[in-house]
Protein backbone atom coordinates (compact mmCIF):
# COMPACT_ATOMS: atom_id res chain seq x y z
CA UNK A 1 0.00 0.00 0.00
CA UNK A 2 2.90 2.27 1.01
CA UNK A 3 4.79 1.78 -2.34
CA UNK A 4 1.44 2.40 -4.09
CA UNK A 5 0.84 5.65 -2.26
CA UNK A 6 3.99 6.68 -3.12
CA UNK A 7 3.49 6.05 -7.28
CA UNK A 8 0.35 7.42 -6.94
CA UNK A 9 1.88 10.61 -5.14
CA UNK A 10 4.62 11.00 -8.44
CA UNK A 11 1.05 11.46 -10.66
CA UNK A 12 -0.82 14.37 -11.41
CA UNK A 13 -3.71 13.00 -12.60
CA UNK A 14 -5.24 9.13 -13.45
CA UNK A 15 -8.11 8.54 -15.35
CA UNK A 16 -9.93 5.43 -14.15
CA UNK A 17 -11.99 3.83 -16.03
CA UNK A 18 -12.88 6.92 -18.07
CA UNK A 19 -15.55 8.18 -15.74
CA UNK A 20 -13.90 8.88 -12.86
CA UNK A 21 -10.54 11.05 -12.59
CA UNK A 22 -9.15 10.73 -9.71
CA UNK A 23 -6.58 13.90 -8.61
CA UNK A 24 -3.39 12.91 -6.82
CA UNK A 25 -1.29 15.81 -5.74
CA UNK A 26 1.25 15.83 -2.61
CA UNK A 27 -0.35 17.23 0.16
CA UNK A 28 1.15 20.59 1.14
CA UNK A 29 0.92 19.99 4.99
CA UNK A 30 2.67 16.50 5.46
CA UNK A 31 0.85 14.73 8.89
CA UNK A 32 3.28 14.29 11.28
CA UNK A 33 4.78 10.71 11.64
CA UNK A 34 2.96 8.49 13.81
CA UNK A 35 5.81 7.06 16.08
CA UNK A 36 8.47 9.22 18.05
CA UNK A 37 11.13 7.88 16.03
CA UNK A 38 10.61 7.01 12.71
CA UNK A 39 14.14 6.34 12.10
CA UNK A 40 14.87 3.95 14.87
CA UNK A 41 15.35 0.61 13.05
CA UNK A 42 18.14 2.93 10.99
CA UNK A 43 21.62 1.21 11.14
CA UNK A 44 23.74 3.73 12.19
CA UNK A 45 27.74 3.66 11.96
CA UNK A 46 29.73 4.05 15.01
CA UNK A 47 29.91 7.65 15.61
CA UNK A 48 33.20 9.62 15.73
CA UNK A 49 34.96 9.83 19.00
CA UNK A 50 35.38 13.49 20.36
CA UNK A 51 39.14 13.30 19.83
CA UNK A 52 39.39 12.73 16.44
CA UNK A 53 36.70 15.54 15.37
CA UNK A 54 38.00 17.84 12.52
CA UNK A 55 37.57 21.28 12.44
CA UNK A 56 35.15 22.95 10.19
CA UNK A 57 34.44 26.32 10.63
CA UNK A 58 31.24 25.91 8.19
CA UNK A 59 28.50 24.33 8.87
CA UNK A 60 28.09 20.39 8.52
CA UNK A 61 26.90 19.06 5.24
CA UNK A 62 23.32 18.17 6.45
CA UNK A 63 23.09 15.76 3.08
CA UNK A 64 26.46 13.93 3.58
CA UNK A 65 26.47 10.73 5.14
CA UNK A 66 28.67 9.23 8.58
CA UNK A 67 30.04 7.05 5.33
CA UNK A 68 31.22 9.87 3.91
CA UNK A 69 28.89 9.74 0.88
CA UNK A 70 25.81 12.40 -0.03
CA UNK A 71 22.36 10.62 -0.05
CA UNK A 72 20.88 11.12 -3.26
CA UNK A 73 17.04 10.34 -2.66
CA UNK A 74 14.00 11.57 -0.51
CA UNK A 75 14.10 8.18 1.00
CA UNK A 76 17.27 8.37 2.50
CA UNK A 77 16.72 11.36 4.70
CA UNK A 78 15.18 8.95 7.75
CA UNK A 79 18.15 7.47 8.25
CA UNK A 80 20.00 10.39 7.78
CA UNK A 81 17.92 11.83 9.98
CA UNK A 82 18.59 9.49 12.38
CA UNK A 83 22.81 10.02 11.90
CA UNK A 84 22.08 14.05 13.43
CA UNK A 85 19.73 12.53 16.22
CA UNK A 86 22.91 10.44 16.70
CA UNK A 87 25.42 12.98 17.20
CA UNK A 88 23.07 15.93 18.33
CA UNK A 89 22.76 13.13 21.28
CA UNK A 90 26.37 12.19 22.05
CA UNK A 91 27.86 15.89 21.49
CA UNK A 92 24.86 17.98 22.25
CA UNK A 93 22.09 17.14 24.37
CA UNK A 94 22.68 13.78 25.60
CA UNK A 95 20.51 11.00 24.91
CA UNK A 96 16.84 10.82 24.58
CA UNK A 97 15.78 8.01 26.17
CA UNK A 98 12.85 6.17 24.27
CA UNK A 99 9.71 4.96 25.90
CA UNK A 100 10.26 3.32 29.28
CA UNK A 101 8.51 0.16 29.99
CA UNK A 102 5.67 1.30 31.84
CA UNK A 103 4.04 4.52 30.86
CA UNK A 104 0.28 5.19 32.31
CA UNK A 105 -2.25 7.80 33.15
CA UNK A 106 -4.95 9.62 32.31
CA UNK A 107 -6.67 12.77 29.87
CA UNK A 108 -9.17 14.72 31.65
CA UNK A 109 -10.91 18.07 30.58
CA UNK A 110 -8.65 19.56 32.99
CA UNK A 111 -5.38 17.75 33.83
CA UNK A 112 -2.95 15.39 32.22
CA UNK A 113 -0.98 12.70 34.86
CA UNK A 114 1.57 10.74 34.02
CA UNK A 115 3.31 7.82 35.43
CA UNK A 116 6.31 6.32 34.47
CA UNK A 117 8.56 3.44 35.76
CA UNK A 118 11.61 1.93 34.26
CA UNK A 119 14.37 -0.35 35.59
CA UNK A 120 12.59 -0.76 38.80
CA UNK A 121 12.40 3.32 39.51
CA UNK A 122 9.16 5.46 38.81
CA UNK A 123 8.41 8.82 38.97
CA UNK A 124 5.20 10.91 37.86
CA UNK A 125 3.99 14.70 36.66
CA UNK A 126 1.19 16.06 35.15
CA UNK A 127 0.07 19.53 33.40
CA UNK A 128 -2.94 21.33 33.40
CA UNK A 129 -5.32 21.53 30.46
CA UNK A 130 -7.54 24.84 28.81
CA UNK A 131 -9.21 23.91 26.16
CA UNK A 132 -10.72 25.88 23.89
CA UNK A 133 -14.60 25.95 22.89
CA UNK A 134 -16.43 24.03 21.05
CA UNK A 135 -16.68 19.79 21.59
CA UNK A 136 -13.89 18.28 20.55
CA UNK A 137 -11.98 16.23 20.16
CA UNK A 138 -9.14 18.70 20.19
CA UNK A 139 -5.59 19.59 18.60
CA UNK A 140 -3.35 20.85 21.46
CA UNK A 141 -0.18 22.89 22.22
CA UNK A 142 2.09 22.22 24.80
CA UNK A 143 3.71 25.50 26.23
CA UNK A 144 6.05 25.03 28.30
CA UNK A 145 6.36 27.21 31.60
CA UNK A 146 3.31 29.30 30.56
CA UNK A 147 5.72 31.31 28.70
CA UNK A 148 5.53 30.70 24.85
CA UNK A 149 3.31 31.93 21.92
CA UNK A 150 -0.29 33.64 23.04
CA UNK A 151 -2.30 31.01 24.61
CA UNK A 152 -5.30 33.06 23.94
CA UNK A 153 -4.53 32.72 20.32
CA UNK A 154 -4.04 29.22 20.33
CA UNK A 155 -7.53 28.55 22.03
CA UNK A 156 -9.01 31.03 19.55
CA UNK A 157 -7.55 29.01 16.31
CA UNK A 158 -9.56 25.91 18.07
CA UNK A 159 -6.59 24.42 19.94
CA UNK A 160 -6.36 23.18 23.45
CA UNK A 161 -3.09 24.48 26.08
CA UNK A 162 -1.16 22.47 27.54
CA UNK A 163 0.68 23.79 30.48
CA UNK A 164 3.39 21.94 31.02
CA UNK A 165 5.75 22.55 33.85
CA UNK A 166 9.36 21.32 32.32
CA UNK A 167 10.44 22.16 35.98
CA UNK A 168 8.96 19.05 37.17
CA UNK A 169 11.13 16.87 34.80
CA UNK A 170 14.40 18.60 35.03
CA UNK A 171 14.96 21.03 37.45
CA UNK A 172 17.07 24.45 37.37
CA UNK A 173 19.62 25.27 39.64
CA UNK A 174 21.28 21.66 40.24
CA UNK A 175 24.81 20.84 39.46
CA UNK A 176 25.51 18.77 36.82
CA UNK A 177 26.50 15.86 39.20
CA UNK A 178 22.96 15.93 41.12
CA UNK A 179 20.30 16.59 38.52
CA UNK A 180 16.64 16.00 39.90
CA UNK A 181 13.24 16.29 37.96
CA UNK A 182 11.06 13.44 36.93
CA UNK A 183 13.67 12.16 34.53
CA UNK A 184 16.68 11.99 36.48
CA UNK A 185 14.40 9.66 39.20
CA UNK A 186 14.31 7.28 36.50
CA UNK A 187 17.96 7.72 34.46
CA UNK A 188 19.49 8.60 37.54
CA UNK A 189 20.74 12.07 38.82
CA UNK A 190 24.37 11.94 37.35
CA UNK A 191 22.65 11.31 33.85
CA UNK A 192 24.62 13.39 31.02
CA UNK A 193 21.76 14.14 29.58
CA UNK A 194 20.96 17.60 29.94
CA UNK A 195 17.03 19.54 30.91
CA UNK A 196 16.50 20.04 27.62
CA UNK A 197 16.27 16.71 26.10
CA UNK A 198 14.95 15.38 29.59
CA UNK A 199 12.36 18.13 29.00
CA UNK A 200 11.44 16.47 25.83
CA UNK A 201 11.55 13.22 26.88
CA UNK A 202 8.41 14.52 29.14
CA UNK A 203 6.44 15.72 26.33
CA UNK A 204 7.24 12.78 24.61
CA UNK A 205 5.37 10.48 27.47
CA UNK A 206 2.98 13.22 27.85
CA UNK A 207 1.98 12.53 24.22
CA UNK A 208 2.27 8.53 24.91
CA UNK A 209 -0.35 9.08 27.41
CA UNK A 210 -3.00 11.02 25.10
CA UNK A 211 -2.19 8.15 23.11
CA UNK A 212 -3.45 5.77 25.09
CA UNK A 213 -6.40 7.84 26.16
CA UNK A 214 -8.50 7.12 23.36
CA UNK A 215 -8.91 10.56 21.70
CA UNK A 216 -11.55 11.59 23.10
CA UNK A 217 -10.88 14.64 24.39
CA UNK A 218 -7.45 15.81 22.68
CA UNK A 219 -5.50 14.20 19.71
CA UNK A 220 -2.57 12.47 19.99
CA UNK A 221 -1.81 13.19 15.94
CA UNK A 222 -2.14 17.13 16.32
CA UNK A 223 0.43 17.99 19.12
CA UNK A 224 2.42 21.08 18.63
CA UNK A 225 5.48 23.02 21.00
CA UNK A 226 5.93 26.12 22.08
CA UNK A 227 8.22 28.30 24.56
CA UNK A 228 10.11 31.85 24.74
CA UNK A 229 13.50 31.91 26.00
CA UNK A 230 14.97 29.31 28.29
CA UNK A 231 11.64 27.58 27.15
CA UNK A 232 12.14 28.28 23.26
CA UNK A 233 15.36 26.12 23.91
CA UNK A 234 13.27 23.89 25.26
CA UNK A 235 10.42 23.65 22.39
CA UNK A 236 13.06 23.77 19.70
CA UNK A 237 14.22 20.21 21.35
CA UNK A 238 11.01 18.88 21.98
CA UNK A 239 9.97 19.23 18.03
CA UNK A 240 12.86 18.23 16.76
CA UNK A 241 13.35 14.75 19.04
CA UNK A 242 9.26 13.91 18.62
CA UNK A 243 8.27 13.20 15.27
CA UNK A 244 4.65 12.86 16.86
CA UNK A 245 4.91 16.77 16.99
CA UNK A 246 2.88 18.21 14.04
CA UNK A 247 4.22 21.90 15.06
CA UNK A 248 7.27 23.59 16.65
CA UNK A 249 7.37 26.63 17.76
CA UNK A 250 10.75 28.02 19.42
CA UNK A 251 10.43 31.60 20.37
CA UNK A 252 13.52 33.88 20.92
CA UNK A 253 15.58 30.77 22.31
CA UNK A 254 19.16 32.04 22.43
CA UNK A 255 22.23 29.84 22.52
CA UNK A 256 21.38 26.36 22.92
CA UNK A 257 18.65 26.96 21.10
CA UNK A 258 17.64 27.76 17.31
CA UNK A 259 21.26 30.16 16.88
CA UNK A 260 24.03 27.99 15.15
CA UNK A 261 26.85 27.34 17.61
CA UNK A 262 29.35 28.57 15.03
CA UNK A 263 27.84 31.62 15.12
CA UNK A 264 27.09 32.67 18.50
CA UNK A 265 31.04 33.96 19.25
CA UNK A 266 31.33 36.39 16.04
CA UNK A 267 27.80 37.75 16.92
CA UNK A 268 28.34 38.45 20.52
CA UNK A 269 25.41 36.55 21.39
CA UNK A 270 25.21 34.88 25.01
CA UNK A 271 28.79 33.04 24.98
CA UNK A 272 28.49 29.22 24.74
CA UNK A 273 30.29 28.77 27.92
CA UNK A 274 27.78 30.86 29.71
CA UNK A 275 24.74 29.04 28.63
CA UNK A 276 26.66 25.84 29.16
CA UNK A 277 27.24 26.79 32.76
CA UNK A 278 23.99 28.75 33.30
CA UNK A 279 21.99 25.61 33.77
CA UNK A 280 22.73 21.95 32.31
CA UNK A 281 20.47 23.07 29.53
CA UNK A 282 22.79 21.42 27.11
CA UNK A 283 24.45 18.18 27.89
CA UNK A 284 28.04 17.42 29.59
CA UNK A 285 29.25 16.32 26.45
CA UNK A 286 28.72 19.96 24.89
CA UNK A 287 31.91 20.91 27.75
CA UNK A 288 34.21 19.96 25.40
CA UNK A 289 33.43 22.64 22.37
CA UNK A 290 32.26 25.88 24.72
CA UNK A 291 35.19 27.39 23.05
CA UNK A 292 35.65 25.12 20.07
CA UNK A 293 32.22 25.15 18.08
CA UNK A 294 33.96 24.80 14.85
CA UNK A 295 34.64 21.01 15.82
CA UNK A 296 31.24 20.42 16.79
CA UNK A 297 30.20 17.55 13.39
CA UNK A 298 26.52 18.65 13.95
CA UNK A 299 25.22 22.36 14.49
CA UNK A 300 21.45 23.66 14.86
CA UNK A 301 20.63 23.99 11.35
CA UNK A 302 20.67 20.22 11.40
CA UNK A 303 18.26 20.08 14.49
CA UNK A 304 15.84 22.65 12.24
CA UNK A 305 16.45 19.72 9.68
CA UNK A 306 14.97 16.75 11.70
CA UNK A 307 11.78 18.62 12.35
CA UNK A 308 11.41 18.63 8.55
CA UNK A 309 8.75 18.08 6.45
CA UNK A 310 6.98 19.04 9.97
CA UNK A 311 5.65 22.51 10.45
CA UNK A 312 8.16 24.65 12.36
CA UNK A 313 7.40 28.01 12.70
CA UNK A 314 10.68 29.81 14.84
CA UNK A 315 10.12 32.94 16.10
CA UNK A 316 12.99 35.64 16.86
CA UNK A 317 14.25 39.00 18.25
CA UNK A 318 16.47 41.05 16.15
CA UNK A 319 16.73 43.76 18.59
CA UNK A 320 18.66 41.90 21.42
CA UNK A 321 22.26 40.80 20.06
CA UNK A 322 22.89 38.29 23.39
CA UNK A 323 19.85 36.03 21.56
CA UNK A 324 21.87 35.41 18.70
CA UNK A 325 18.99 36.61 16.19
CA UNK A 326 21.40 36.60 13.31
CA UNK A 327 22.73 33.06 13.91
CA UNK A 328 19.39 32.01 14.15
CA UNK A 329 18.53 33.16 10.82
CA UNK A 330 21.45 31.00 9.61
CA UNK A 331 20.44 27.83 11.20
CA UNK A 332 16.62 28.37 9.94
CA UNK A 333 18.19 29.18 6.33
CA UNK A 334 20.28 26.04 6.57
CA UNK A 335 17.76 23.73 7.84
CA UNK A 336 15.09 25.16 5.42
CA UNK A 337 17.55 23.88 2.44
CA UNK A 338 16.82 20.46 3.93
CA UNK A 339 12.72 21.09 4.06
CA UNK A 340 13.24 22.43 -0.22
CA UNK A 341 15.00 19.14 -0.82
CA UNK A 342 12.04 17.18 0.44
CA UNK A 343 9.70 19.15 -1.57
CA UNK A 344 8.56 20.46 1.61
CA UNK A 345 9.95 24.25 1.99
CA UNK A 346 6.45 25.99 2.68
CA UNK A 347 6.57 23.80 6.32
CA UNK A 348 8.86 26.25 7.64
CA UNK A 349 8.44 29.73 9.03
CA UNK A 350 10.81 32.16 10.61
CA UNK A 351 9.95 35.57 11.71
CA UNK A 352 11.90 38.45 13.28
CA UNK A 353 10.18 41.06 11.57
CA UNK A 354 8.78 42.66 14.96
CA UNK A 355 8.76 46.27 16.61
CA UNK A 356 8.74 45.50 20.31
CA UNK A 357 12.20 44.60 20.67
CA UNK A 358 11.22 43.73 24.69
CA UNK A 359 12.27 39.96 25.45
CA UNK A 360 9.24 37.32 25.48
CA UNK A 361 6.83 40.00 24.52
CA UNK A 362 2.79 39.49 23.19
CA UNK A 363 3.40 40.10 19.84
CA UNK A 364 1.09 41.47 16.83
CA UNK A 365 3.07 40.51 13.97
CA UNK A 366 3.23 36.72 15.28
CA UNK A 367 -0.55 36.18 15.72
CA UNK A 368 -1.67 36.15 11.85
CA UNK A 369 1.49 33.11 11.59
CA UNK A 370 0.32 31.68 14.36
CA UNK A 371 -3.23 31.12 13.53
CA UNK A 372 -1.98 30.10 9.76
CA UNK A 373 0.43 27.65 11.46
CA UNK A 374 -2.29 25.94 13.65
CA UNK A 375 -4.82 25.85 11.15
CA UNK A 376 -2.21 24.00 8.62
CA UNK A 377 -0.57 21.67 10.88
CA UNK A 378 -3.11 21.05 13.66
CA UNK A 379 -6.21 21.82 12.40
CA UNK A 380 -5.43 20.90 8.69
CA UNK A 381 -8.26 23.37 7.37
CA UNK A 382 -5.25 25.40 6.04
CA UNK A 383 -2.25 25.75 3.17
CA UNK A 384 -0.73 29.16 4.00
CA UNK A 385 2.82 29.09 2.71
CA UNK A 386 5.40 29.53 4.93
CA UNK A 387 7.50 32.76 5.03
CA UNK A 388 11.43 34.10 5.37
CA UNK A 389 10.80 37.49 7.26
CA UNK A 390 14.23 37.89 8.46
CA UNK A 391 14.45 41.05 9.65
CA UNK A 392 17.37 43.47 8.35
CA UNK A 393 19.00 44.54 11.68
CA UNK A 394 20.21 41.35 12.30
CA UNK A 395 20.36 38.88 9.27
CA UNK A 396 22.88 36.40 8.38
CA UNK A 397 24.03 34.99 4.88
CA UNK A 398 23.96 31.33 4.55
CA UNK A 399 26.57 31.47 1.60
CA UNK A 400 29.27 32.79 4.26
CA UNK A 401 28.52 29.59 6.48
CA UNK A 402 28.30 26.60 4.03
CA UNK A 403 30.78 25.16 1.46
CA UNK A 404 28.13 22.59 0.37
CA UNK A 405 25.32 22.66 -2.28
CA UNK A 406 21.43 21.84 -1.84
CA UNK A 407 20.96 18.51 -4.27
CA UNK A 408 18.17 17.63 -6.12
CA UNK A 409 17.23 14.39 -4.15
CA UNK A 410 15.05 11.67 -6.31
CA UNK A 411 11.42 10.63 -5.17
CA UNK A 412 8.65 11.61 -3.40
CA UNK A 413 8.93 12.46 0.16
CA UNK A 414 7.58 9.42 2.27
CA UNK A 415 6.58 10.96 4.98
CA UNK A 416 4.20 13.64 3.08
CA UNK A 417 1.18 11.92 3.22
CA UNK A 418 -0.70 11.92 -0.58
CA UNK A 419 -4.49 13.36 -0.84
CA UNK A 420 -6.09 10.99 -3.20
CA UNK A 421 -9.58 13.48 -4.47
CA UNK A 422 -11.73 12.10 -6.58
CA UNK A 423 -13.75 13.70 -8.69
CA UNK A 424 -16.57 11.89 -10.19
CA UNK A 425 -17.43 12.92 -13.92
CA UNK A 426 -21.31 12.18 -15.01
CA UNK A 427 -21.78 9.98 -17.38
CA UNK A 428 -23.81 11.32 -20.49
CA UNK A 429 -26.39 8.52 -21.29
CA UNK A 430 -27.23 8.77 -24.65
CA UNK A 431 -30.51 9.90 -25.32
CA UNK A 432 -32.53 7.91 -27.90
C1 LIG B 1 17.36 33.37 26.21
O1 LIG B 1 17.18 32.43 27.25
C2 LIG B 1 17.73 32.63 28.53
C3 LIG B 1 19.19 33.00 28.49
O2 LIG B 1 19.91 31.99 27.79
C4 LIG B 1 19.71 33.14 29.91
O3 LIG B 1 21.05 33.60 29.91
C5 LIG B 1 18.88 34.09 30.73
O4 LIG B 1 19.29 34.03 32.07
O5 LIG B 1 17.55 33.71 30.67
C6 LIG B 1 16.97 33.68 29.38
C7 LIG B 1 15.54 33.34 29.67
O6 LIG B 1 15.18 32.19 29.78
O7 LIG B 1 14.75 34.38 29.98
C8 LIG B 1 13.44 34.17 30.39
Amino acid sequence: IRAAVVALATATALVVAGAVTVVVAEAAAPLAAGVEDEGADCAVPGLPDVGSLPTNSRLPDPFRKLDGTRISAKSEWRCRREEIKKLAEKFVYGEKPGKPSSVTGSVSRTGITVNVSHNGRSSSFSASVDLPSGSGPFPAVVVLGGFGADTATIKAAGAAVINYDPYAVGREGTPRNNKQGAFYSIYGSSSSTGLLAAWAWGVSRIIDVIEQSGGGILRADATGVTGCSRFGKGAFVIGAFDQRIALTMPIESGSAGVPIFRGIPGEGAQSLSSAYGEQPWLGDAFGSFTSNPARLPVDTHEIVAMVAPRGLFIMDNPHITNLGPRSASVAALGGAEVYKALGAGDNITYWSDIQNGSHCANRPEWRTPLQQNIQKFLLKTGNAPGAMRISSRASGNLSEWRDWQTPTLDGSDPTTTPTVTPTVTPTVTPTP
